[in-house]
This record gives C-alpha cells, sequence and structure tokens, in this order.
C-alpha cells in the first residue's frame, strides 16, 4: 500500500501534537538554547558562552557540559568555524584568532577551554574534584596522551601496513591505561564520584569512539568493558545526553577540522563504514541508553521548523525534493510506504547525509530521520547524494540556515 504524502500544514499540525518543544531556557541541556537560566533570574547571569554554530566544536562541548552540570546561569553566543563559512567580525574583534571556546565573565574575555574551566572554578566552585585536584591532574595528562595517540593513528596516513599496526598498538597501549584508570576507584566514572576529569575525557572519547569505528574498524566502546561502563554511566546525564552526538555526525565533522582521517581499509572497516553511512543505524555504538518514546515526534517537529533551509539547500528542483521529503516524513509518522518521485533517491540520501546531532535533533531523533529516509530512497533507486565535503563543511554555512518556520 501506498500513501500520498501529507501537505506541510498537516505535518506541522502533526508535529504539535505530538511534541512537546523543551523550555530551552530551563529545561534539559540542548543545543538551540540561547540562554540558560536553571530557574534563576536573568539579571543573574554573569556568563556569555561563546561556541560554536553546530554544536561540534570539543572544547566547547567540554565548557558546556561543565556550566550544565553546575548549573551555571548563562548566555550562548553562537559563532561559525572557520571550515563552514566566514567568521563574524564581531567576534573577531573580542578574540582576534577566532578560536572557540571563549568566556566572557564579568565583562573579562578568557580563551583556552582549560584557562576558561579554572576562570569558572574560581568564579563558581568545581564540578566535583576540580582541575587542580591532586587526583585530577594525572587523568587530565592521561587525556592527552590518548588525545595524542588517537591522532597519530587516525590524521597521519601510515607508511606501511607496519606502521599502521604500530599507530593501533600503541593507542591500544594507552587506551589500557585508561581503562586501568577507570577500574581504580568503585564505579563508572574516573573517580568515585563522577567530576571535572570525566568531562575533560567526554568530548575526544567520543570523538574516538565514532571515527576509529568508521575509519579503523576498531570499537572503542564495544572493545573495553571500563570504557563501555563510562558511556553508559555518562549517558545515564541528561546534561551529557544533551550534548551527544553521533557517529554520522563526527566522522564528517572531524576531517576538515583535523586536517584529515585516514581509513585502513580493513575489512572491518569497510563494514562499519557502509553501516554508519547508509544504514541499518539502529544497534550503534554510538548511544546504548533507551530510546524517548518522542524521537520520531522530535524528529518531524525540527524538521518542519527548518524545511525551506534544508529544501533550498538541496542541489535538487525545489519541487521534487518539497515532494520527496514530505514523502519520507510520511512514512516517518505513518510508517505507511510514500512513494517519491523518479529521481529523488539523491535528493533524500543528500538530507540523510546533512542531519547534524545534536544541532539538529538529538541521536535517536537522527535515528528516526536517516531511517525514513534511506527507506523512502530506496523505493526509488540506489542513487547517491553529493558526496560530503572532507576538506571544508560549507554546505553547511550558517547563514543559509537562518530561516525557521514558526510554530
Ligand atoms: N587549545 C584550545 C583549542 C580550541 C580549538 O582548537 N578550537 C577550534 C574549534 S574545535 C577553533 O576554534 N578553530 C577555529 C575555527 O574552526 O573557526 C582550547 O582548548 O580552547
Amino acid at each position: 500500500m501506498s500513501k500520498n504524502p501529507l501537505s506541510w500544514d498537516e505535518l506541522t499540525a502533526l508535529a504539535k501534537s505530538q511534541f512537546e518543544p523543551i523550555d530551552s531556557v530551563n529545561g534539559v541541556t540542548n543545543a538551540q538554547a540561547r540562554l540558560r537560566l536553571f530557574g534563576q533570574a536573568e539579571s543573574d547571569v554573569r556568563l556569555t558562552l561563546y561556541r560554536d554554530n553546530h554544536a561540534w566544536c570539543p572544547y566547547c562541548q567540554k565548557i558546556w557540559l561543565w556550566l550544565e552540570e553546575n548549573q551555571i546561569p548563562y548566555r550562548i553566543e553562537k559563532v561559525t568555524m572557520f571550515c563552514y563559512g566566514e567568521k563574524e567580525s564581531w567576534y573577531k574583534r573580542k578574540v582576534p584568532s577566532g578560536m572557540l571556546p571563549a568566556v566572557e565573565l564579568d565583562g573579562r574575555i578568557v580563551t583556552e577551554s582549560d584557562d576558561i574551566l579554572l576562570a569558572l572554578e574560581d568564579a563558581f566552585g568545581a564540578v566535583g574534584a576540580g582541575m587542580r585536584d591532586p587526583r585530577v591532574m594525572p587523568l587530565r595528562q592521561l587525556e592527552r596522551l590518548l588525545f595524542r595517540g588517537w591522532c597519530s593513528w587516525l590524521c597521519r596516513p601510515a607508511s606501511s601496513v607496519r606502521a599502521e599496526q604500530q599507530n593501533r598498538s600503541q593507542f591500544i597501549e594507552i587506551v589500557a591505561m585508561v581503562e586501568a584508570a577507570l577500574a581504580s576507584t568503585p564505579g563508572a566514572y574516573f573517580l568515585a564520584q563522577f567530576s571535572t576529569a570525566d568531562i575533560i575525557f567526554t568530548p575526544y572519547v567520543e570523538r574516538m569512539n565514532a571515527s576509529l569505528y568508521y575509519y579503523k574498524g576498531y570499537s572503542l566502546r564495544e572493545d573495553n568493558p571500563r570504557f563501555a561502563a563510562w558511556f553508559d554511566a555518562m549517558e545515564s546525564r541528561a546534561t551529557y545526553r544533551g550534548t551527544q552526538s553521533d557517529f554520522h555526525t563526527h566522522v564528517h565533522d572531524l576531517p576538515p577540522q583535523m586536517g584529515g582521517c585516514y581509513a585502513n581499509g580493513e575489512p572491518q572497516m569497510l563494514i562499519n563504514q557502509v553501516r554508519v553511512d547508509n544504514g541499518p543505524w539502529d544497534g550503534l555504538p554510538d548511544v546504548t541508553c533507551s530510546e524517548p518514546s518522542n524521537s520520531r515526534a522530535e524528529a518531524l517537529y525540527r524538521t518542519v521548523k527548518h524545511h525551506l533551509n534544508v529544501i533550498r539547500a538541496n542541489p535538487a528542483d525545489e519541487r521534487l525534493i518539497d515532494t520527496a521529503l514530505r514523502c519520507a516524513l510520511t512514512q516517518m509518522m505513518t510508517g505507511v510506504d510514500c512513494v517519491p518521485p523518479q529521481g529523488a533517491d539523491a535528493a533524500l540520501r543528500y538530507v540523510r547525509d546533512r542531519i547534524n546531532v545534536p544541532r539538529d535533533m538529538s541521536i535517536y531523533a537522527a535515528r528516526r530521520l536517516r531511517t525514513a529516509l534511506e527507506y523512502t530512497a530506496a523505493l526509488v533507486g540506489d542513487a547517491q547524494g553529493i558526496p560530503i565535503p572532507s576538506h571544508h563543511r560549507r554546505d553547511q554555512n550558517p547563514a543559509d540556515f537562518a530561516t525557521q518556520v514558526a510554530l
């Protein structure tokens, strides 16, 4: 049985009836907020966080998570990263290097994420054991060691199969040290209680999990029991879930930022790559907490809100992608096939490849939407969209995505 696609008015009504948008100011951690108050008064705000538009920058995630854990009221100003578009001149006047993150605390600009955390701790107190705590200091060094091991393996081309194996072994040796550190305290976190150490490990461990799975066929989360328990514990926190990205987003956002990611071409890597790019996405080790009941409704709501930009940015004819997108959303919400026009396969996969988590929606909502787009595309063919660029991401220039539909 095939269905006609719902109209945008019908989809809007469905989105509004099925999804209660979160309170971005006082509700759970979310990537859309411009102000966070945690129930406090706006006059209590002493801090502005300057962060990337894409909710992707790892150093910004570190500060973001810290602020959310400590429930410090703050404003958010979003800035374009160089590889996505032009850096805002107002930001360059504040921070001439254009680097993110930065904060303005009581009128003083602080840059460098570690210096920011130190300044925040001085102003507001630490999250558990803090940056200068003698138990956290060696863990901070261990995180940098792990980071360097990861970069050596992922971001430089190996000159031979042997060199590739050596890079892998070196990384896995450091992983064993992290496993030992995690095992040395009770509970799943780095110390007996959640602390700054967990916040510091979060951004790059999340990116390592994604990138090594995709480019090297290595599953950090599945192959290491302490890491697995740590990820699970992190996912039990609404703060972390609000900042969490998915494999697809990371593996395609990393190359321009890191100056390249090098696939090893091994059989497991090839399997993983197809899975992350084309699905099925269920069961990927980027998330294991249970799926919220409203993930489809969230995906619908967020797509309806931004559909004008999504359609305009698509290389396909506007009428074709408009109909095709409505077909995919109709299928996602009704479970009934909705056959798109011929030629819509590449256009739908172009959208599938550009859902960004958590910027656009949460991890499970993105899974449902990617699945519906792929399913509906496959009804008319196997053409892929224009490949995702790996030297820049100007296909995601925030200047092209400013229009929002009021819901
Ligand atoms: N050491 C800095 C590194 C910050 C950094 O590398 N930020 C990148 C984004 S992840 C950046 O702002 N790059 C400039 C850009 O992409 O626009 C810190 O810890 O804050």
